[in-house]
């Protein structure tokens, strides 16, 4: 019997040290894809930067925040249906399952870049800094790009 106990302890500790073993840092586990920003008019004031991230590793992870030295101010936000109308909306984090893929694009998340500092014209390129829900950072080279469909800059925050 009281082997049969050392054994299941032993078990348990087994476990136990497993898991922080699989579960990576977040920056090292979540892979970028396709970065870009749209290009926007010297006079508009915004501008949004769009991405895949996927997870690689068997833990979820979280874009918890964002930072850019060509913007003021960047915000996680999404798209929500307000009857007709589609309108941003910030997010605490933007999730990304375990082996899963979240895509950023227009239309959906996004990361929001708040009063631009410099002209975003197609060509030159922007530097986006992620922060994962466990402390990791990432820095994301993300060349602006001309972006059909909706303008980002208006209707924010109403
Ligand atoms: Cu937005």
């Amino acid at each position: 019997m009281k082997k049969l106990h050392a054994y299941a302890s032993s078990l348990l500790l087994a476990t136990f040290f497993a898991i922080p073993v699989l579960a990576g840092p977040a920056a090292d586990e979540i892979l970028v894809a396709n970065p870009y920003v749209r290009a926007v008019p010297a006079v508009m004031e915004n501008s949004a930067a769009f991405m895949t991230f996927k997870n690689t590793g068997t833990t979820d992870h979280a874009v918890v925040s964002a930072a850019s030295r060509a913007a003021e101010v960047v915000e996680l936000h999404t798209h929500v249906k307000d009857g007709e109308v589609m309108r941003m909306r910030q997010v605490e984090k933007i999730g990304i399952q375990a082996g899963e893929a979240t895509v950023l694009e227009p239309g959906g998340l996004h990361v929001m870049l708040l009063g631009l500092k410099q002209p975003l014209s197609v060509g030159s390129t922007v530097q986006v800094d992620l922060t994962f829900g466990d402390g990791s950072t990432k820095s994301v080279v993300a060349p602006v790009k001309a972006v059909g469909g909706m303008h980002h800059g208006t209707g924010h925050g109403k």
